[in-house]
């Protein structure tokens, strides 16, 4: 098997690169870190990934870590196969894709990182919860899901009438706060809400999530 995936299959960056690599229709080498026992900051690790995070990309002699780029090398070295997540036959898609993709690392994910670091994992290393943290951004991705909620409405995924990596970059962290007691943020926004449920129905990410199982018993 050509690639191999330094990570974990309940960690949201792993499962992001995962859900990239299935939609091409590639598969992958799992090699688990052991993130308890501190692997990921030994020396071998740093060699891969210098900041001592996973996932870890490993395609022959390259080495790439950063889940977004990760799943955009794929996207870009299977484009040819699978669902087209870049749109690369097309300029002004893929400038949207661009834009989109943006919005979910710089605008989306610190906000919905903090609400899930707060819920699920703060508790699960023995931290008290933030109630502060956790409705200050609430407040934000209730406004964050406000626009996307007018732009679903004028087209069917985020950059526009297709499925790509914008979208797919979003389903780990939603997957998890969906699980949170706030799902009416959501819910409550039924293009939101549809979205939502056709991108977490793939066969990609239905095969992704099956291992995202982070704080439960
Ligand atoms: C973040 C990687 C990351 O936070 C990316 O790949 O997208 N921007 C990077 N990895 C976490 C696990 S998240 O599922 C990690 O490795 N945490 C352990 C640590 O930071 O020590």
């Amino acid at each position: 098997m050509a690639l191999k995936l330094h990570g974990l299959a309940f960690s949201t960056c792993t499962a992001r690169a995962a859900t990239a690599i299935y939609e091409k229709g590639q598969q992958f080498e799992l090699v688990p870190v052991n993130l308890t026992a501190g692997e990921h900051k030994q020396p071998g690790f740093l060699a891969k990934n210098p900041f001592g995070q996973i996932p870890v990309l490993e395609d022959g002699d390259l080495t790439l870590f950063e889940s977004r780029a990760i799943a955009t090398y794929v996207a870009e070295k299977y484009k040819d196969s699978g669902s087209d997540l870049i749109r690369h036959q097309n300029l002004k898609e893929a400038a949207l894709v661009k834009v989109w993709s943006e919005v979910e690392s710089q605008t989306f994910h610190p906000v919905i990182s903090a609400i899930v670091y707060q819920f699920l994992i703060a508790p699960l290393f023995g931290q008290q919860t933030d109630q502060a943290v956790i409705d200050a951004n609430l407040e934000k991705l209730k406004n964050i899901l406000d626009v996307y909620e007018s732009r679903l409405k004028s087209s069917k995924y985020l950059a526009g009438d297709f499925f790509s990596l914008a979208d797919l970059n979003h389903c780990p962290y939603l997957f998890y706060f969906m699980r949170s007691p706030w799902t009416s943020v959501v819910n409550e926004r039924p293009h939101v809400k549809a979205w939502w449920e056709d991108i977490s129905s793939r066969p990609s990410f239905k095969k992704v999530a099956e291992g995202m199982t982070f704080g439960q018993k």
